[in-house]
């Protein structure tokens, strides 16, 4: 039995807000920004805003470093602007989810300034204090995802304190039940403002093993790997719960969790606590790793179309009707997904479509992340200066120190650094892209002239008007939200194709992974004549009855008449 939800049905639009555009020309984009294109928004078929932190911070890491949760970050505007962005976004018919980041708080919140100050205060344990051990190294061997250790000293109290990114984003102790009912109680006051839900950062972190012992360490590895200690940690479901027992059970919200190395079993285990709607769904990051040797985002693997088909498969049917799965290829950390997964030279245009297609023909809700539905790419700068993202500065700092060279370390840059989605979006081909009237926090991609929203709206073949059509398609038929999902031509190397059958309406959905042409014959129990061609990314599609001839990245879809 399928149980019917708003957030089910639902397309959601990632704005990471400092790129999105600026009102006030400071070269920051703005939340007044944001109101000034919520009708472009709305014309793409959005139904949820997922906004990342707009919070009171220092930037260290873009926002995911909070000092206050209840004020507005300066350069993004007031408390105002919000309320008013909420109202904006409820008046067209859209809902609002925002991000909470509640593993870690930035070092200059009021709860560290006062947990740091002395071993005895009432705040010391907000946070995870630990004594170094002998001859003055930290409590463990673990490394942090933006390199260097997890800890930190802290002269004045002669301890370390553990952080599992940057060291001003030290995480919180959420052994600590104040610590716990002081974030419902501000998840509390933001839902009583009106947000419809919320996006939780690294959120199947934030229970630690309490013994914090050392992690499994190659010979060539700086670090131990703490991650069997800190993610899916032993008591991840009960906060989870209590967070729902004391929040989340009393809103009809939507929530989605970022959850690295979840898996399904877990997946399915948090969607529900006694019968109730807890995590609706969750990022995963399989799809992440598949152009990843041994999960290293900086060394590249050739893609396997097949590994992306058994992830799909995997996650679609383990969830059906036990779950909901969050379909995304793209966001503010990841790489620009026609860079990553199409091409975004030759056959830019088509490949974007083809993703577009295979998003919007899954199980699940899709999120596109800003820039996505007009084609946006990496960028490629030509100097470590121009990047901003403290993971891509300090890589670039390890690796020189150990010997490699500078363009070499600028090649892995170019090809997975976070800034490659940061940069500025692209309006029209005025200065800075219509982004900014002064200098922009991070360079605008040169290919701007070409690719901007004002030449997309022009040009009804644009990837704009293919996502519209596909939220459309997809909006009228209820088997490409919940429907089954049933894979064919599993082996396939190059053709990705999948059916999906909800009652009597199913549809056939035929993609063409690569840059070459194709010759595909399908299962005997397929006869094309029986079905209706309803979505394509190229003209004049001529079918057979039981084989088809693909374009490069040609993407077809077909619902049985
Ligand atoms: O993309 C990654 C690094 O290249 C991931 O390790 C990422 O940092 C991880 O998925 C957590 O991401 C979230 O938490 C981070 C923040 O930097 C990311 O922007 C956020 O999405 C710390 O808050
Ligand atoms: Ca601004």
């Amino acid at each position: 039995m399928v149980k019917h939800r708003w957030w089910k049905e639902s397309v959601v639009y990632q704005i990471y807000p400092r790129s999105f555009n600026d009102s006030n020309n400071d070269g920051i984009g703005d939340i007044p920004g944001i109101i000034e294109k919520l009708d472009y928004i709305k014309k793409l078929g959005i139904d949820v805003i997922w906004l990342c932190p707009i919070y009171e911070s220092p930037n260290a890491d873009n926002g995911y470093d909070i000092s206050d949760y209840r004020a507005v970050m300066d350069e993004f505007g007031d408390l105002e602007d919000l309320e008013k962005l909420i109202a904006e976004i409820h008046k067209r018919d859209m809902k609002i989810i925002m991000d909470l980041v509640v593993n870690h708080t930035s070092d200059e919140h009021e709860w560290f300034i006062k947990s740091k100050k002395s071993k005895d205060n009432p705040y010391r344990d907000y946070y995870i204090w630990k004594e170094g051990k002998e001859d003055n190294q930290p409590p463990n061997n673990w490394g942090s995802f933006f390199g260097g250790s997890t800890w930190t000293y802290d002269e004045k109290t002669e301890e370390y304190y553990l952080h599992l990114f940057t060291e001003k984003q030290p995480d919180l102790n959420w052994e600590n039940k104040e610590v716990r009912d002081n974030i419902y109680e501000m998840m509390r006051w933001w839902l009583d403002k009106g947000i419809d839900g919320f996006r939780m950062d690294v959120i199947n972190m934030i229970s630690k093993d309490q013994s914090f012992p050392d992690g499994k360490k190659g010979p060539n590895d700086d670090y131990g790997d703490g991650t069997p200690y800190f993610i899916n940690g032993p008591r991840l479901y009960q906060y989870i719960k209590e967070m729902g027992e004391n929040v989340l059970f009393d809103y009809d919200i939507m929530t989605v969790g970022e959850t690295f190395n979840f898996g399904v079993e877990n997946a399915k285990k948090f969607a529900k606590a006694d019968g109730k709607d807890l995590l609706n769904m969750v990022f995963h990051f399989e799809l992440m790793s598949v152009d990843r040797q041994d999960d290293n985002k900086w060394v590249k693997k050739e893609i396997d179309l097949t590994e992306i088909k058994d992830i799909y498969k995997k996650w679609n049917q383990e969830l059906y009707e036990k779950g909901w799965n969050a379909i995304y290829l793209g966001n503010h950390d990841q790489p620009r997904i026609v860079s990553r997964f199409g091409d975004d030279e030759e056959y830019r245009e088509e490949s974007a479509k083809m993703l577009a297609t295979m998003m919007m023909t899954m199980p699940g809700t899709p999120y596109i992340f800003q820039g996505e539905e007009i084609g946006m790419t990496n960028v490629a700068f030509d100097d470590i200066g121009k990047y901003r993202d403290v993971e891509t500065i300090n890589y670039m700092r390890i690796q020189t120190r150990k010997g490699r060279s500078k363009d070499k370390v600028m090649e892995d840059i170019h090809r997975v650094s976070r800034d490659n989605s940061r940069t500025p979006m692209q309006w029209n081909d005025n200065l800075n892209a219509g982004f900014t009237k002064s200098t922009p926090w991070i360079n605008v991609n040169p290919n701007y002239k070409e690719i901007n929203v004002k030449n997309a709206l022009k040009d009804e073949d644009s990837i704009f008007y293919h996502y519209q059509e596909m939220i459309k398609l997809r909006k009228q038929n209820p088997a490409l939200i919940y429907g089954r999902y049933l894979p064919i031509l599993e082996e396939h190397k190059q053709i990705f194709a999948y059916r999906r059958i909800f009652e009597d309406d199913e549809f056939l959905v035929v993609l063409n992974f690569f840059g070459n042409d194709v010759e595909v014959s399908l299962p005997a129990e397929i006869n094309l004549d029986n079905y209706q061609l309803v979505m394509k990314n190229y003209e004049n599609k001529n079918k057979k009855q039981n084989s088809l001839t693909l374009k490069p990245y040609e993407s077809l879809v077909f619902k049985l008449s």
